[in-house]
């Protein structure tokens, strides 16, 4: 195993992903980096490489491989020397090849969560567009509804959290997806967790991580 701690959690739009993502990096102290909030960053930018990538996000199409391997792979450089994690990063086999070609991951999370439990997730769903915050109105819902907790400012839904858009986006997974998993079966580092809601599934996923960690060099997470 290498010297720093690298993982990846996949699973479908509305699976968890972000929000188990956060209790991870808290809880291990990884840096965690999510593809949707950087092109969400880019977006609201409007640079042209920002209008590009809505183009794809507002119709819950993937943004295709080499915009976000230029994306992710030079972010991921910068934080060499350190343990990290990736939120929806690679979602291609072309995405997972380019990774693989650079890092070899150490676990792969991926999250099994039923197709209606996703839709009353999603359609429940407001964000904090300045800092990415997430809220769902029965499972985390803010203190003052439709405001920030932080900021007290305006909540709002993602274009693609609609239901036309809900439903490209899991064919889309299922789709890709598949290779991805195939590839990281193969090399043993894929851990499948399934249920409909993401507190029952933590304390496994916190405990698979603290065997896995426990079993790093003591000084794993040093600077070089
Ligand atoms: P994203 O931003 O990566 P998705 O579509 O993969 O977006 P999303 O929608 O952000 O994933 P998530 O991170 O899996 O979902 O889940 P979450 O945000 O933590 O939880 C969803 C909601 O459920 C939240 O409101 C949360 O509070 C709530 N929740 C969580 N747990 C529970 C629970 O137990 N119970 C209840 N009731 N609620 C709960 O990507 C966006 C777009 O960017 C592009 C694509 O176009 C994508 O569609 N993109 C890429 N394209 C190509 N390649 C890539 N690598 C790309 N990455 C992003």
């Amino acid at each position: 195993m290498s010297k720093f701690f690298r993982a990846a959690i996949m699973g479908p739009p509305g699976s968890g992903k972000g929000t188990i993502s956060k209790r991870i990096a808290q809880s291990f102290g990884l840096q965690y980096l999510s593809s949707g909030h950087y092109l969400r960053e880019g977006i609201a930018a409007k640079t042209e490489a920002g209008l590009l990538v809505k183009s794809y996000v507002d119709r819950g199409m993937l943004v295709p491989d080499h915009l976000m391997t230029k994306l992710m792979l030079p972010r991921l450089e910068q934080l060499s020397g350190q343990s990290w994690l990736l939120d929806g990063f690679p979602r291609t086999l072309t995405q997972a090849s380019a990774l693989n070609a650079l890092y070899q991951l150490d676990l792969v999370i991926s999250l099994n969560i039923p197709y209606e439990t996703l839709r009353e997730r999603l359609s429940d769903r407001w964000i904090h567009a300045g800092s990415g915050r997430v809220y769902n109105m029965g499972f985390n819902p803010p203190q003052v509804q439709g405001k920030d907790d932080i900021t007290g400012e305006q909540l709002i839904q993602h274009d693609d959290d609609k239901p036309e858009a809900l439903v490209a986006r899991l064919r889309h997974y299922k789709d890709v997806a598949k290779p991805v998993f195939n590839l990281y079966k193969s090399q043993g580092i894929l851990h499948t967790f399934s249920g409909t809601d993401t507190d029952s599934i933590w304390p496994y996923i916190n405990s698979l991580l603290s065997t896995k960690l426990h079993m790093q060099p003591a000084d794993a997470f040093q600077t070089q």
